[in-house]
This record gives structure tokens, sequence and C-alpha cells, in this order.
């Protein structure tokens, strides 16, 4: 009973236990697993149960576990250095890798979480377009920033808090909320106050409210409204960045953001984010410009080693994702299968290796009102049993689940015969 006791007294010292509220698997009631160790597409307990990971730390581990070669990239760093705060040659290797792989990034700024680097390129933005207001979707979630904290996604949704306290009416009174994949609602406030708009904020997968792929009109929309109202489009591509494709779901819509955020995946596993786009736009941050943000760890050299050891790794092996793409295609099938076979009410939607299973009767999910329909007793159960028969899945409905390059055939034929089970 080592889970029970460790998280029992962990509540003593951590508020809730967890050191970010999805974890403590409150919205599914029951105790969450401690997990001790991972390895390729495997996570085991202090108990020793093993499972198979679908949750891989919220994406970043899309390499699987124990990496062997961000492993030794962070070995080999701390032979030398762990921080400086300072200029490092190894946070120049990871940004010019960036800028030069990915396809809308002149210059780019190291920040510590995926928080920083949304609540960074908004500031970014107000300054560059001399505006306040901002739009965001009802169900995207970009972190716990106070600006963003009206009907979120993610933790907020699955904890069914409106906002959050400790938010004053102050910190939200620009930020304007528009329906995803309702184009009319965005256009709606751009007649109203486009000239007072210096941004929207888009997740151009969905992945906090599960996922719900955008429509390409609905991209492509918002970019023809921010250039003809002169406001900045920015992508928030912390769980999409180098997860639906290498260069992220601008690449697959073919639609041009101004700035775009990075996290997750970028850092190999350890904590880091990022915020990038036109040089014009960039060279407004100080020390270049007058817009401030700054931060004592970011660009720490272990950090960038894990992350340039990780993204040269996914870009230098293009079959990774036509293995997820493969094995991708073989879970969404097998789930509607069995859906159909059993009366399941499923939608499944998928982006590449993000995936939500909706327990709803609709026939599709398509919009945050859609979601809203969900039966989330049905997915606690579902839940419930995947994790008892070691399915390690995200416990909330109102999230993405993962699959990586070490998910192997057998684990999904795995996850399909326990789903049969449920
Ligand atoms: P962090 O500050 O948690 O690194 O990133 C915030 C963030 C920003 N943008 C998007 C699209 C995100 O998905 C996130 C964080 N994702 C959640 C999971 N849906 C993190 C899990 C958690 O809160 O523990």
């Amino acid at each position: 009973m080592r889970n029970v006791k460790i998280f029992e007294e962990s509540e003593k010292y951590m508020p809730g236990g967890v050191n970010s509220p999805v974890r403590a698997f409150k919205s599914v009631g029951m105790n969450p697993p401690i997990l001790k160790s991972g390895n390729g597409s495997r996570v085991v307990d202090e108990e020793g149960n093993e499972y198979i990971d679908f949750v891989a730390s919220w994406g970043p581990m899309i390499l699987g576990h124990n990496d062997e070669d961000v492993i030794k990239a962070i070995e080999d760093m701390l032979k030398n250095a762990i921080s400086f705060g300072a200029p490092t040659e190894i946070e120049l290797k990871l940004a010019k890798h960036m800028c030069e792989t990915l396809d809308n990034i002149d210059m780019i700024r190291m920040v510590n979480s995926g928080t920083e680097a949304t609540m960074s390129a908004i500031k970014l933005a107000r300054g560059y377009t001399k505006r306040d207001k901002i739009i965001k979707f009802a169900g995207c979630y970009h972190g716990h920033f106070d600006g963003f904290l009206v009907e979120a996604g993610s933790g907020v949704l699955t904890e069914g808090i409106p906002g959050s306290p400790g938010v004053p009416e102050a910190s939200v009174k620009n930020t304007l909320i528009a329906q995803y994949n309702d184009l009319e609602s965005v256009k709606m406030l751009f007649e109203k106050e486009g000239n007072e708009i210096a941004a929207i904020i888009v997740e151009p997968v969905a992945g906090n409210m599960g996922v719900v792929p955008a429509k390409p009109e609905f991209l492509k929309g918002m970019r023809e409204l921010c250039d003809k109202y002169g406001s900045l489009l920015i992508f928030d591509e912390v769980m999409t960045g180098f997860r639906v494709a290498y260069k992220g779901a601008q690449s697959v819509y073919g639609v041009k953001p101004d700035l775009t955020t990075f996290a997750k995946i970028m850092g190999g596993g350890l904590p880091t984010g990022a915020y990038g786009g036109r040089r014009e736009i960039m060279s407004q941050l100080s020390p270049m410009g007058p817009v401030y943000q700054a931060g004592t760890m970011s660009g720490n050299p272990v950090v960038m080693a894990a992350g340039y050891a990780a993204l040269t790794k996914l870009y230098e092996n293009p079959k990774y994702y036509e293995h997820i793409e493969e094995i991708g295609t073989l879970l969404k099938e097998g789930v509607e299968e069995i859906a159909k076979e059993k009366g399941l009410p499923i939608v499944i939607n998928r982006c590449g290796g993000m995936i939500t299973l909706f327990f709803t009767k609709e026939s599709k999910v398509e919009t945050y009102e859609d979601v809203k329909t969900c039966d989330t007793d049905l997915f606690t159960r579902y839940f419930k049993h995947m994790l008892e028969n070691g399915i390690y899945l995200p416990p909330s409905q109102f999230e993405a689940m993962f699959i990586g390059v070490k998910h192997s055939k057998e684990d999904i034929e795995k996850f399909l015969d326990v789903l049969r089970k449920f």
C-alpha cells in the first residue's frame, strides 16, 4: 500500500498532494499511483505495478521514457555545467536548430514552462501592437496566467472551476472569449472592437477540452481577420509542437502565425518553454527592445542539452511520425469497431499522436458545446477499468492521451483488448 501511504503523506505537505492539480486524480475520485520509474512506453509505480503509459508526462515524452540519447546528452552536459545564468553555446545550438528547422520562427526566446511562453507572447503582442485586448477560446487552456483563466480548459475545465479565485476582474477584462471552430464568434468581436485587439491566442488543434482539431477555414479565417485589423495571430503549440508533426499544427494546416509558443517535447522531458516568430516582432524584446521579459533559469544548459538531443533525434527520424500515424490509426479504427460492436457511445478524435475518446452519444465532437455533452461518470468507469488493467491514461475526459515512438502495435492491441473487456 505504498502508493496510498506516500500520497496521504504528500497531502500533508503539498496542497492536494501534488504540484499540478490534474495529477491528483480528484475528478476520477481515486488516489493516484505514485510513479517510480519509466522505460520506453512503460511506467512502474511504487508497488511494482507496470502500466503502458499514454500520459507521457502530458506530452513531452514522445521518444519514450529513458531515451538513451537524451540521457547521454544530459550526463555529458552535467560533467561541465549545471547552471551559470550566462550565455552558453548549447542554448545557441537549440535556438538555431529551432529557427532553421521550423517554418515561421526567425528568432526565439527560451523560458521555463508553457505558461511562461504564452504569457510572454501575449505581453509581446500587446507591446508590439500597443493594444490591450486578447481573444481566447472557451475550453482552450494556455497555462495558469491570470489573463487566461476565463472559461479555460484542462484542469480548470476538469475541476469545473468557472475561472479562479485570486484573479482580479481587472486581469480578465481585456480577455474576450470566442467559440472554437466558430469563425462568426471571432468576426463579431473584431467588428465590435477590432482596433483594440492585440492578438488571438489559439490551440491550432485543441487538446485541453479533449482533442478537437480546428477546421481549416477557422484558422484561415482568423489569419485574414488579424491581417485586416492589424492584430497578431498566436498559435499555442505547447502541446501540438513536434507532436502532430515535427513542424507542428501550423505545417499541417498551412496557416502562418505571427508568434508561436512551445514547451513540453522541446525540453526532452526537462522543464522548458519558448516563444518565437517574426524578427520585427521578436526584436521588441528586452534587451533589444522595450518589452521586458526575463528568467533566471531560462536557457539552462542541461535543459537545452536535453531539448537539443530530443529535437535533433525527432528531426533526423521522420519515420518516427510515420510509426505514430500507423499505430494511431490502428487505435482509432480499433476503438470505433469496439464501440460499434458493443454499442458504446464513443467518438474518438485524433491528430497525429494526440487522441481523445469522448464518451458522448453525439456523432461528432467539433465544438466545446459538443464536448460538454460527455458522460464524465462513464469516462470515470472507463478510466478506472483501464488503470486496473495496466493502462495509464490522463484522469480526465478533457485531456489528450499520447502515443509515441516507443508504443508498439502490441501496446495498442493490449489497449484494445482491455477496452473490449470494459
Ligand atoms: P505549462 O505551464 O503547464 O508547462 O504549460 C501550459 C500549457 C500551455 N498551452 C497548452 C496548449 C497546454 O496544453 C499547456 C499545459 N497542458 C496541461 C495538460 N493539458 C499540463 C498538465 C498540467 O497542468 O499538469
